[in-house]
């Protein structure tokens, strides 16, 4: 008997990214070619029309897998029965607008969503942030849906892999597939740290594959601080100058990995997960962390040695989303 169709939620259906997510969805590249798919598009009532467009265009593309297209504004409707959760809409940083108005205005949305999640989505819902300030989103959700065991909340920091890989590929002369062991630390916000100390190319370590290449192990590292770590760090500022605007396709590709490689499984990839203590990030931050998966979640892969330089950057993008935490906290959200 064929499987029953997965009901995937796509939260801010209307905008860039989820014009970018829907069609690979809807062809298998998500799930896979055996999976059918029943979509529920999200959106305010503003951005509506916009999902009903995108939805006539799924109907014209007659994909053998697509079972149904929902477009709604209300949470109950949307997340009903929802196996996996995108949430992608988000209130972007207008102008004038400080951090804690930001907050503020993501939590009149990721709360409600999160609590919508909680009453009506399926019992093994998996939910993905991709709108920001992604990881403090997530926590609200989370918090907001208390009866959803936390581990089933990431938010997407797959992205800032994608990227730090792309550098070192062109870096190393190296294919994607030839580098593995390369890790996120931290919030998806410049402060993160794109580490490579256990990142390997075929077979050998990064660090000493740079330092051959660029003529020692001093201008290895000083590529890594001074080009690689803040070239990733804020490749989304750069594709918003050189493009005109912000990341859509790649963004949309790495939350498909994000959740292919959740559901398939994968020996190592990066994710932010709701942490339980590892490397002394305090308890119940969404934080990035190199991950695996048997195909039953994300989990932090533990053990890996840190040196001091290691630590004081993740240290400080870790501060970074406890001052987040503490910020929403104030706003009485959580
Ligand atoms: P768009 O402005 O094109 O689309 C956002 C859509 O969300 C709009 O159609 C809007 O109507 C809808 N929306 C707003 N509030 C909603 C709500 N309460 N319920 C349902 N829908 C709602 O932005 P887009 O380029 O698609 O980016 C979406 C989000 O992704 C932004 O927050 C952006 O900052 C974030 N990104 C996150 C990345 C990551 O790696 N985590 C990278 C790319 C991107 O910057």
């Amino acid at each position: 008997m064929a499987t029953p169709a997965t009901t995937i939620t796509i939260t801010g259906a209307g905008g860039q990214i989820g014009y970018a997510l829907l069609f690979r969805i809807a062809a298998g590249e998500m799930l896979g070619p055996d999976r059918a798919v029943r979509l529920r598009l999200l959106e305010i009532p503003q951005g509506v029309r916009s999902a009903e467009g995108a939805a006539l265009e799924l109907q014209d593309c007659a994909f053998p897998l697509l079972q149904s297209v929902e477009v709604t504004d209300d949470p109950l409707v949307a997340f009903d029965n929802a196996g996996i959760a995108l949430l992608v809409g988000a209130r972007p940083r207008g102008p004038g607008m400080e951090r804690a108005d930001l907050l503020a205005a993501n939590a009149g949305i990721f709360g409600p969503q999160g609590a919508a999640i909680g009453a009506v989505a399926a019992d093994d819902i998996r939910v993905v942030v991709v709108g920001n300030p992604a990881n403090t989103n997530a926590l609200i959700a989370a918090a907001s849906a208390p009866d959803v065991p936390s581990d089933r909340f990431t938010a997407l920091t797959r992205l800032d892999h994608n990227r730090a890989v792309g550098q070192l590929t062109d870096a190393l002369g190296a294919r994607p597939d030839e580098i593995s062991g390369l890790a996120i630390w931290g919030n998806h916000s410049a402060s993160q740290f794109p580490d490579v100390s256990h990142a390997r190319v075929r077979g050998e370590s990064v660090i000493e594959a740079l330092a051959s290449r660029l003529g020692g192990l001093a201008a290895a590292e000083a590529w890594l601080d001074e080009a690689f770590i803040p070239r990733v760090a804020r490749r989304g500022a750069e594709i918003i100058e050189v493009r005109g605007s912000s990341s859509v396709a790649s963004a949309a590709n790495a939350a498909i990995e994000h959740v292919r490689d959740d559901q398939a499984g994968t020996p190592w990839t990066s994710a932010a997960v709701v942490s339980r203590g590892e490397y002394g990030v305090p308890e119940g931050l969404v934080c990035s962390f190199p991950v695996s998966s048997s195909g039953d979640g994300y989990r932090v892969i533990e053990g890996l040695s840190l040196d001091d330089r290691a630590r004081a950057r993740i240290d400080a993008s870790v501060a970074e989303l406890a001052a987040e935490r503490d910020a929403v906290r104030a706003l009485g959200v959580l």
